[in-house]
């Protein structure tokens, strides 16, 4: 009796521990086995469907997915609309997150809403929707981690200094990814989705008109890539206009990227610095000769890419509206 008492106790203490902790369910693979088995198959429809509408529909998803995850964790906060202008999408690095891609969780979504209501976290559909994005693209296909639960905070304020600029160095870059349990090579890999989509000319403008006192030209860039990107981009250009990152295949996900370092044309600073850098060279050349290796490394990435902050368990909620906490 007395021993049975006492392991009831323990048992009721691991219990408590347990709930107590919250989050601490793990991500996996099959979580809506039971509550939503199509999920994945209904996101990919409403993805496949949208990228047919418009191409920017896969590079718009994928950033999102980043910059959801590096502030307050891969929690959907990036999806708020906030009428205060105050949520995390109003902060100025995301004044060029294109709308596509916000349109494309709340699509599928609702996809997800008509066949298991109540159910599936908006974190968790960016997920897929990301995965899916590449996918469709052209790149890996690979088995996403689910169970995430949408987050209850998103504001403005929180995202200055969690987004990497693209005037960071090797060292800046490694140390912001490390902050979110990803290494230098996973950082490596995940600038490869640098291989789709535009950016604004302000972005990189600094590197063709004012480098430094004794050389506006970035020494970095090749010179003919700097003379395109010039006339892409005049001085002082419209802020709306954009050029595509990877200038030879920009609607494709693939290696190029690192070739393009290789030759000098890495669109930002933080781009070319992971080739001009003796500790990532390595790294790069490997991806650039091995397209397989590059697939690899940036499908595990993702995967861990998708660990960051998550909110588990009883933690967060789930939103029936991506945009709104209500
Ligand atoms: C390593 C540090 C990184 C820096 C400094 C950086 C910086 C930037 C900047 C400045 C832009 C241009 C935005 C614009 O002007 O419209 C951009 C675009 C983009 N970034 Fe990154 N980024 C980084 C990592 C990543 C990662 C990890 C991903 C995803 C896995 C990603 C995906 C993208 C995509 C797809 C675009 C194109 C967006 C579009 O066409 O709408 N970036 N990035
Ligand atoms: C300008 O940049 C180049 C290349 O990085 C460097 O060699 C040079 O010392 C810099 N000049 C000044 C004045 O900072
Ligand atoms: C990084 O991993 C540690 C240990 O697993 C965890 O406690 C921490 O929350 C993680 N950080 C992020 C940003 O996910
Ligand atoms: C896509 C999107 O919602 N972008 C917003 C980013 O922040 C600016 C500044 O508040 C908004 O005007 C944009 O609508």
């Amino acid at each position: 009796m007395e021993l049975r008492r006492r392991g009831l106790v323990v048992g009721m203490m691991m219990v408590l521990m347990v709930s107590g902790r919250g989050g601490v369910e793990p991500l996996s693979q099959n979580f809506y086995r039971s509550t939503c088995p199509n999920v994945e198959s209904i996101v990919r429809r409403a993805v496949a469907k949208k990228i047919g509408q418009t191409f920017v529909t896969v590079p718009a998803t994928l950033r999102l997915f980043f910059h959801d995850c590096f502030v307050e964790g891969c929690d959907a906060s990036i999806m708020i609309s906030s009428p205060r202008r105050d949520a995390e999408k109003d902060a100025a690095d995301n004044l060029s997150l294109a709308g596509d891609g916000f349109d494309t969780v709340i699509k599928a979504k609702q996809a997800v809403e008509a066949a298991c209501p109540g159910v599936v976290s908006c974190a968790d559909i960016l997920t897929i929707a990301a995965r899916d994005v590449v996918a469709l693209s052209g790149g890996p296909g690979f088995p996403v981690e689910l169970g995430r639960r949408d987050g209850l905070v998103s504001l403005k304020w929180r995202v200055p200094g969690n987004l990497p600029p693209p005037t960071f160095n090797l060292n800046l870059l490694s140390w912001m990814f490390r902050k979110n349990n990803l290494t230098m090579a996973d950082m490596i890999a995940l600038s490869g989705a640098h291989t789709l989509g535009f950016s604004h000319c302000g972005r990189f403008a600094d590197r063709l008109y004012s480098f430094n006192s004794s050389s506006r030209v970035d020494p970095s860039l090749d010179p003919s890539y700097a003379l395109r990107l010039k006339q892409a981009c005049p001085r002082n250009a419209d802020p709306r206009l954009a050029v595509s990152m990877d200038p030879t295949s920009p609607n494709a996900f693939d290696n190029a990227y690192y070739r393009n370092l290789a030759s000098r044309r890495g669109l930002f600073a933080s781009d070319q610095v992971l080739f001009d850098d003796r500790l990532s060279r390595p790294t790069v050349n490997k991806f650039a000769n091995e397209p397989g290796s590059f697939v690899q490394a940036f499908a595990a990435a993702m995967v861990r890419l998708g660990r960051t902050g998550v909110k588990t368990g009883n933690q967060g909620a789930i939103r029936r509206d991506c945009t709104s906490f209500t």
